[in-house]
């Protein structure tokens, strides 16, 4: 153990030390691309993603997400991990092309009836599905048609979420519309990281304004036809900060990050409005009424949270400012985040007051790049010292009056990181990916022990 490292069972008690509101969630997150696989079997269609990743380049070490972690077979054994972990929840993603493989028309009903099995199998477990329509894998059919870009977009996701509504409604009550709109978009348009790959700030902000009439569409489908329908959004929000000189142009830098990061999709989605900044720029893909389409009545904010982001001044970039890494001065995760957990008690207490929405932690977690030690054990200390320390942060929210209702980590299993492919692993759970072989990390045992130890408080 590390020398300031907080034994795990004192951990918990420090985690402990302030009552959460009864009822209180934990659970666990993943996405459909990045653990499934089985990406051409049963009738499943390409994604964007599977295109972007077979281009050299794009991911480091040329992974993709052919068999991640083929929880398309495994799913049974992963429903049972959760299990062992206890927690109340699971939050995954159904991959739009799995069911309509061309993005609309003809449905799979192979795709179909996999969350089928996997609805039935997590309500036989005693764990709630919180089910997300959208993390990033959009058939490559509609991309070819232009994806975000084509306005049409909005209907096509609208009828997607029929189809989700009409066939898992009896059986699934929470729906989030998007998983972090703001990232897909800003880093498919404004950086070239995702697909659709492209540098051009008038396709990122057309994206921008479909992916929210998207959203808008999706809510009234699933508020409609869902029988005691909760249904959020998933919006990660994290503080810009000045990386670089730290000069007046950095600040403006984290100044338009921001806007870019914690307000295009949750100010028109709940606020009915475009940040003053993007307004203008996002004004010639609006029509009229579309504010109003856009801000419709929603249930919960669903927030991902790691660390806060870094921009920097650079005159040349297309969109006027540069992403940057964490200053090397900030105490950093393994995979070089920011560990604030104070930005995220302030961001939790920002967003509760902002939105006055309850806030649900649909993310958080830390990256490593780990293996097991010599006796198969990962000691993964620092991950628990990170969901000690955020945790803690958490009830110092809630003290302040932030209103959260419950915590999923991010990831029950080491999974594919995008762009980083499978070196940075995020799980509770370790993945081994030749043999498929999972194996409980010392985090997956803490929290088990943590949603323990707060059911029996909740019994006191
Ligand atoms: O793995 C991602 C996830 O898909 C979206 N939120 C952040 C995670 C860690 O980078």
């Amino acid at each position: 153990m590390q020398d300031n490292a907080v034994p795990v069972r004192e951990g918990i008690a420090i985690a402990q030390r302030r009552k959460l509101p009864r009822d209180f969630v934990w659970g666990v997150s993943t996405s459909s691309y990045q653990i499934e696989g089985a990406t051409d079997v049963d009738g499943r269609g390409p994604s964007v993603w599977d295109a972007y990743c077979k281009v050299p380049g794009h991911i480091a070490n040329g992974d993709t997400g052919d068999v991640a972690c083929d929880h398309y077979h495994r799913y049974a054994e992963d429903i049972a991990l959760m299990r062992r972990l206890r927690v109340h929840s699971y939050r995954f993603s159904v991959a739009w092309p799995r069911i309509l493989p061309t993005g609309r028309g003809t449905v799979n009903e192979a795709g179909l009836a996999f969350y089928d099995r996997l609805i039935d199998g997590l309500l036989a477990a005693g764990i709630e599905p919180w089910l997300c329509l959208y993390h990033w894998d959009l058939p490559q059919a509609l991309q070819d048609e232009g994806g975000w870009l084509n306005r049409d977009i909005a209907g096509w996701y609208a009828d997607y979420a029929m189809l989700i509504a009409q066939r898992y409604g009896d059986r699934v009550r929470r729906f989030a519309t998007f998983n972090e709109p703001s990232v897909f978009t800003l880093f498919g348009y404004g950086f070239a990281w995702h697909p659709p790959g492209v540098v051009d700030p008038v396709a990122l902000h057309r994206a921008i304004h479909h992916v929210n009439l998207a959203h808008g569409a999706g809510v009234d489908v699933l508020r409609a036809h869902v029988r005691r329908s909760s249904v959020g959004t998933v919006h990660n929000v994290q503080p810009s900060r000045p990386a670089g000189t730290r000069s007046a142009a950095d600040i403006d830098a984290a100044k338009l990050l921001d806007v870019y990061w914690n307000g295009a999709f949750p100010e028109p989605q709940l606020l009915g409005r475009y940040p003053a900044e993007l307004a203008k720029l996002v004004e010639p893909h609006v029509q009229p009424g579309d504010l109003d389409r856009i801000c419709r009545p929603v249930d919960w904010f669903g927030l991902n949270h790691y660390s806060p982001v870094y921009a920097k001044a650079d005159a040349q970039a297309p969109l006027g400012f540069a992403w940057a890494d964490a200053p090397a001065d900030v105490r950093r995760s393994p995979i070089g985040w920011q560990v604030d957990p104070k930005a995220f008690r302030d961001t939790l207490v920002d967003v509760s007051r902002r939105y006055h929405l309850p806030v649900y932690v649909t993310e958080n977690g830390a990256g490593a790049t780990e293996t097991p030690d010599s006796g198969g054990e990962i000691l993964d200390h620092e991950r628990v010292d990170y969901l000690r320390t955020y945790i803690s942060a958490l009830r110092d929210a809630v003290a302040a009056g932030a209103d959260v209702r419950g915590y999923f980590v991010w990831s029950l299993l080491d999974n594919f990181e995008w762009g980083a492919g499978y070196a940075n692993r995020f799980g509770l759970v370790y993945v081994d990916y030749p043999s498929q072989r999972r194996i409980p990390k010392e985090s997956a045992h803490w929290y088990a022990r943590l949603i323990r130890a707060e059911a029996m408080q909740e019994l006191e």
